[in-house]
């Protein structure tokens, strides 16, 4: 048994089963990843990382386990990993991406819960994922419907908070969110018998703001007119944001911004000129949900945005670093926090007026607005989204698609005549 397996196995993981996720990953990373071309060198990292994300960082968690820290489990980008940190614990992303999992979600879940939901589920029930295993709380949200109800089933099967996000932005809401971030904050103190003090929260306040700094640093270099890195590569960067450690992620991708920087001082460019730019919008691609990205840059054009929670609104805006007592520093985290756009608030028209900016930020040619299929949210909200579009003269393109690859054929064609017509 090598190293891996024996974790696993010490994790009480369905062996045969997860062998299985492990032989198609390799083979679905080659596609989408290893096949480009002209990849920058810092890349190195980040696929090592995937190759092997059951395995490394994983290990990681355990180890810090066995000093008796804790690992919390998140699901949503308003869970602030602020306070997690802050109390000597690690948060870890949770969310799932992979079909492989949906079937174990939809034994206790309804057909028609968004593949996300069930894949989380599923990779919890069916003892499929290290991250899934070793989490020793998992801190769930009151975002959408299906969420809410599927936090209760999880929560026979592992401790469970769940944060009750308001879904308006009057100033009583942040008021009601920087509460819930302080019972957060009692929780996590308590699970981990660790102080949260002004001093540690401020400290792992800058931890999380540097993060978000260089994934804005990393997007800065795609709003050029010269591509120094494909859409595909940042996606899987930001989906590796949600594991790794999070001083480590920084520090290697601002190296990997160093690279693209002289990239494009050199005017390198990993698509021909001329290549349509497509930005994103809609529900997250969670790990290793890449299916999208790789139909559009294998159709002739390259994804140069995603406004979604796997992209622009998991690091704009920083958490002011200057408050210095507990309490303004509960009220500076939820200020930042709510200024997040998800569908699930109404009303969310500060979501439209992020996506006109950052279409004209990143020169966007045509913009994909993406639903995950049975999610009421995004795909309620894509009306108003795209008709603004629309009014503001900018093609767009609306998609529904699963984790499944049954749709592939019939999206490449859709995609490549939106691409066609740009
Ligand atoms: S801030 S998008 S991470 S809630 S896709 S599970 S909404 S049915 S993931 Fe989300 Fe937070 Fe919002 Fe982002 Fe429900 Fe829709 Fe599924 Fe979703």
């Amino acid at each position: 048994m090598d190293n891996n397996h024996k974790m696993w196995s010490d994790l009480g993981m369905n062996l045969e089963l997860h062998d299985q996720l492990c032989e198609v990953l390799p083979q679905a990373f080659g596609d989408v990843f290893l096949s480009q071309e002209n990849r920058p060198e810092s890349m190195d990292y980040y696929n090592m990382v995937v190759a092997d994300i059951h395995g490394i960082r994983p290990a990681e968690l355990i180890e810090h386990q066995k000093k008796g820290g804790k690992v919390f489990g998140t699901f949503c980008i308003y869970v602030p990993d602020e306070i997690i940190f802050a109390a000597d614990a690690i948060a870890t992303g949770l969310c799932g991406g992979s079909q492989f999992w949906v079937p174990g979600g939809e034994k206790v879940l309804p057909t028609n819960t968004c593949p996300l939901i069930k894949a989380s589920v599923g990779a919890r029930l069916d003892r499929t994922c290290p991250f899934f295993r070793i989490a020793d709380m998992y801190i769930g949200e009151t975002t959408c419907d299906g969420k809410k109800k599927a936090w209760e089933i999880l929560g026979e099967d592992v401790p469970m908070h769940v944060m009750d996000l308001p879904q308006m932005k009057r100033a009583k809401d942040i008021k009601a969110w920087a509460e819930e971030i302080e019972t957060l904050k009692d929780t996590v103190e308590e699970f981990t018998g660790n102080k949260v003090t002004a001093k540690k929260l401020g400290e792992s306040i800058k931890l999380i703001n540097n993060k978000r700094k260089a994934l804005e640093r990393l997007y800065s270099y795609r709003k050029n007119e010269n591509l120094p890195i494909s859409g595909a590569d940042v996606l899987m960067i930001s989906q590796i944001a949600f594991y790794d450690d999070p001083a480590r992620f920084t520090q290697m991708t601002n190296k990997l911004c160093d690279e693209l920087e002289q990239r494009v001082k050199d005017g390198v460019s990993v698509v021909p000129a001329g290549t349509k730019r497509i930005m994103l919008t809609g529900t997250p691609l969670a790990i290793p949900n890449w299916k999208l990205h790789h139909i559009i840059e294998t159709s002739g054009a390259a994804v140069v945005c995603e406004e979604m929670c796997t992209g622009t609104r998991y690091f704009e805006n920083q958490v002011d670093e200057t408050k210095d007592t507990l309490k303004e520093q509960m009220q500076a985290l939820a200020e930042r926090y709510m200024q997040i756009n998800c569908a699930c608030f109404t009303p969310n028209e500060g979501r439209i007026d992020d996506i006109l900016r950052l279409a004209k930020e990143y020169k966007a040619d045509g913009i994909i607005d993406v639903n995950l299929k049975f999610c009421n949210l995004y795909d309620t909200e894509g009306f108003l989204v795209e008709r603004a579009l629309k009014d503001a003269g900018i093609p767009v393109l609306g998609i529904e698609t699963d984790y499944t690859d049954s749709d592939a054929q019939q999206l490449r064609t859709r995609i490549s005549a939106f691409v066609e017509m740009l």
